[in-house]
């Protein structure tokens, strides 16, 4: 294989070169513009890098592999529609380092584990199949009806619910159909997938609330929003387009209300690329408030914002009496609220959060966004609730310029699930399944992802099969979850890149490298195209314009029916064959089967594609049982946090995607060359006896006595209310306890761990390997107990 000798592909994270600086005053500008052409020439050259980045974003070319964030309609795209971060998606996937059967000759396993995702990543796009066989040392080529025969007969060998399907939500909407097909067909609803850990808690508060688990705006909402709020969430990061559009929606005159307990640069002012304004100019202010709320005090706040509206008579009472339920109980519940409580519980004062719900008050157009700081606690599904519960006060649903936006995260993991991988997908799907196909599929509800880790490791489930994604270090209990996945007795990877959840496998293990969503895809000897939703359901195709890295790569949907051909056999009642060979076939039979989709092919063929249904948007209908917007009380619980124990949030950086690390540099926060950082309040440093730049072990400890603990993170001094702590996902994932999730949803509380902090006693630093990067002790007969809510 090439080995390019443009980068050294042998880097690690060396943590002793992590240098600390000051946040950055204005998100993207030209720093974005040179590190975004840095990136693409580094991995792709510059002639590979122009064809590319032209077809990124377009109605003719292909999607962002990146965030779910929309895209203008196709009167309002620039030539160069994408952020730096889209860029950086683009570089990782179209790079032109790849590895083959030498590479993995040379590595052993054991090797392998030994580094770092970041250096996983570096070595390139993996080009054939590859097998570890039982006891072997080192992964070995594989033919690919070879790998396929391999699954089927560990399939046929287990009972379908011991099966587990992943999937990461970069699937396109056929993959994505015809896999939850394959694995109903199979029989098993067992289809955990990257949204189980994203916005599970938005998706079941939202069913409860409006009768449909999407957000309910378009971006010209977004753009004519009087107040926009925007809540635990980072977009100069993670969506950065986001920021031109609420740009507009500035100069259009809104305001913008960030409620946050890290000051982040992205959230205060933006230097636009596309105008000189951006480009040598001051950009434009973002946040008129910025709530630095303690962390998991949003459920508090939003109660306070109802309860003042309430008293001020600012509510909507002609949308309250018409479409909503609930709402007497709802207004007593507030009449109730306790004020102290809620100044514990956001830490913010009285005046600030009357500041806030003046801003609500006066406007007639709110729209509110978050992501991951409310879903990744254990009250989230509550939190999302109350977001809903303040926008039926002011009629902010259903109307231009108003509504919920959960923004999501991978580009397409709401069309995922449009498609069917649910592990609890209604039944009206499932009976248009046997309408259309003429099989039972299974009935009773599969796995989800914190589930599937428990089935594995308690031997009732055997296989395990990832479409895309990382499972291994996305998951969280990272040690709980590395047994999980070694004790199945066949683990399959469908991934371009290597990641961690290769070197910590089954008994046998297989890699199936796939094409991405840049590359051309010409199975069955026709140029294919894909389709994908994103997070505004808005859909559209995409078609890449690069030649393969390798003929050897298969797409995901030829992996998955020739999988289905290999292990449920030619009299399958599904045209696998078929479909694998024309895609517009599998796009009728979504026609036929998903809600919504009615001729779905020539819509989403339609420049700018289509907008798919939603009741509440579209014509203020709540598809909830009482056919009405639910108003919901939930009670305030005031996350408390021990004596000299913090409340730690794990977040991403800005040179990162998930557990993909494309490089060290944090820019936004002050963070070069290293990524075992933990940011703490200056005086919470200092009472707690360190110093910046001290290097601390963090320590969470479980109701079961058991105790998780990550070494070596340097103290870095940050912006962010006293109690509350940050370090970066995935090195801190090891401290989420497997049963610290959300309360409803059942998704990682990622965001609320509390934890302690010890000096550490030096031994490792430097170039931390992955495989000493944390410790688990399980709980003795003397358990030790801590504060709710941590619980297990
Ligand atoms: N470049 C890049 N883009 C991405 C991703 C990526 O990794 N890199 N990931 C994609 C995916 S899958 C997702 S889900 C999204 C994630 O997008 P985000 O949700 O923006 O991602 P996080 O880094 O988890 O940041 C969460 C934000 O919530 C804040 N926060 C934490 N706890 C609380 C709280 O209790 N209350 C409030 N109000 N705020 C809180 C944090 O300070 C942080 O600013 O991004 C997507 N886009
Ligand atoms: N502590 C903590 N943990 C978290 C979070 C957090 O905020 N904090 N966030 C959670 C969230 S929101 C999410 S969404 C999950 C993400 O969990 P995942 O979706 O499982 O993880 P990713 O890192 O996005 O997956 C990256 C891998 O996908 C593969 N891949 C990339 N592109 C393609 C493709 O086109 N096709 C195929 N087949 N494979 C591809 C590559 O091999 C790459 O290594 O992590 C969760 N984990
Ligand atoms: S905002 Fe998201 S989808 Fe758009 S270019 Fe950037 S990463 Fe890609
Ligand atoms: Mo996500």
């Amino acid at each position: 294989m090439r080995s390019m000798g443009r980068r050294a592909r042998e880097t690690e994270i060396n943590e002793a070169d992590v240098e600390v600086g000051g946040r950055s005053h204005a998100a993207a500008g030209p720093v974005a513009v040179a590190v975004a052409l840095k990136r693409a020439v580094e991995h792709m050259g510059v002639v590979r890098s122009g064809r590319t980045l032209l077809k990124l974003n377009q109605t003719d070319g292909f999607d962002c592999q990146g965030c779910a964030w929309p895209d203008p309609s196709p009167d309002h795209r620039h030539t160069a529609e994408f952020c730096e971060n889209g860029v950086k998606a683009v570089a990782d996937e179209a790079t032109r380092d790849l590895i083959g059967r030498e590479f993995f000759a040379e590595h052993p396993v054991s090797e392998l584990a030994e580094h770092t995702d970041y250096w996983l990543n570096q070595q390139g796009r993996v080009v054939e199949p590859m097998v570890l066989r039982a006891g072997g040392t080192h992964y070995e080529p594989i033919g690919w009806d070879d790998a396929y025969a391999l699954m089927a007969r560990h399939l046929r060998a287990i009972e379908p619910d011991q099966a587990i399907f992943y999937t990461s939500g970069k699937v396109s909407n056929e993959a994505a159909y015809l896999y939850q097909l394959f694995v109903r067909a199979y029989g098993t609803n067992n289809l955990p997938d990257c949204s189980n850990m994203c916005h599970e808690s938005t998706s079941v508060a939202l069913a409860e609330s409006i009768g449909i688990g999407k957000g309910s705006v378009s971006l010209d909402d977004v753009h004519g929003a009087e107040l926009i709020v925007i809540m635990g969430q980072n977009p100069g990061t993670n969506h950065p387009r986001m920021l031109s559009a609420l740009e507009i929606a500035k100069q259009n005159g809104a305001k913008i209300i960030a409620v946050n307990p890290l000051k982040e640069t992205g959230l205060i002012r933006f230097k636009n690329p596309q105008t000189p304004r951006g480009m040598v100019g001051p950009g434009t202010g973002l946040a008129d408030l910025y709530l630095q709320v303690r962390t998991n005090g949003d459920l508090a706040l939003m109660q306070a914002i109802g309860a003042l509206l309430l008293e001020w008579g600012s509510i909507d009472r002609d949308f309250i009496e018409q479409y909503t339920s609930g709402f007497e109980e709802y207004a007593a519940a507030l009449g109730e609220l306790d004020w102290d409580q809620v100044l514990e519980s956001t830490g913010l004062s009285r005046a600030e959060i009357e500041e806030a719900a003046r801003m609500f008050q006066a406007s007639s157009k709110t729209v509110t966004c978050w992501a991951m700081g409310i879903t990744q606690h254990h009250n989230a599904v509550a939190t999302v609730k109350e977001i809903v519960n303040v926008a039926f006060l002011q009629g902010n649903i259903g109307k231009p310029g108003a509504g919920l936006c959960p923004v999501r995260g991978h580009s397409n993991v709401q069309g995922d699930r449009t498609m069917g991988i649910w592990e609890r997908v209604p039944d009206h799907f499932l009976d248009a399944l046997q309408a259309e196909f003429g099989f039972d599929p299974p009935r009773e509800h599969g796995l989800d992802t914190v589930a599937s880790i428990k089935a594995l490791n308690d031997g009732d489930a055997k296989f395990f099969m990832g479409l895309g994604g990382n499972f291994v270090s996305a998951a969280p209990d990272t040690s709980v979850t590395e047994d999980a996945l070694r004790s199945a007795d066949l683990t399959v990877q469908v991934s371009t890149k290597l990641n961690r959840s290769h070197v910590v496998h089954g008994r046998e293990a297989l890699i199936l490298p796939a094409m991405g969503r840049s590359e051309r895809d010409l199975t069955g000897g026709r140029l294919q195209k894909v389709t994908v939703e994103d997070s505004m359901s808005s859909v559209h195709t995409s078609h890449g314009p690069l030649k393969p890295a390798s003929p050897h790569l298969r797409s995901e949907v030829d992996i998955i029916c020739s999988l289905a051909l290999a292990t449920l056999g030619e009299s399958s009642p599904v045209p696998w064959a078929r479909f694998r060979s024309d895609y517009s076939e599998i796009r009728h039979s979504i026609s036929r089967v998903v809600p919504g989709c009615a001729a779905y092919g020539e819509k989403a063929s339609q420049p700018g594609g289509f907008v798919l249904p939603h009741p509440p948007r579209d014509t203020r209908t709540f598809p909830t049982d009482a056919g009405k917007g639910m108003f919901q009380v939930s009670p305030l619980e005031v996350l408390q946090i021990p004596e000299g124990k913090l409340v730690l949030q794990t977040i991403r950086s800005h040179d990162q995607f998930n557990t993909t690390i494309y490089g060290l540099s944090d820019r936004y926060r002050g963070i070069e060359g290293g990524r075992r950082v933990i940011f703490l309040h200056r005086d919470d440093i200092t009472s707690l006896g360190f110093e910046e730049g001290d290097l601390v072990d963090i320590i969470s400890e479980w109701k079961d006595g058991s105790v998780r603990q990550v070494p070596t993170f340097r103290i870095v001094a940050y912006d962010q209310p006293r109690g509350c702590a940050a370090a970066y996902y995935p090195e801190a994932n090891p401290l989420v306890a497997l049963e610290h999730t959300a309360e409803g949803s059942n998704q990682p509380a990622y965001k609320s761990v509390i934890v302690h902090l010890k000096k550490s006693d030096g031994g490792r630093t430097g170039v931390v390997h992955t495989s000493d990067a944390h410790t688990f002790t399980r709980g003795d007969e003397a358990k030790r107990y801590i504060d709710p809510p941590q619980l297990s």
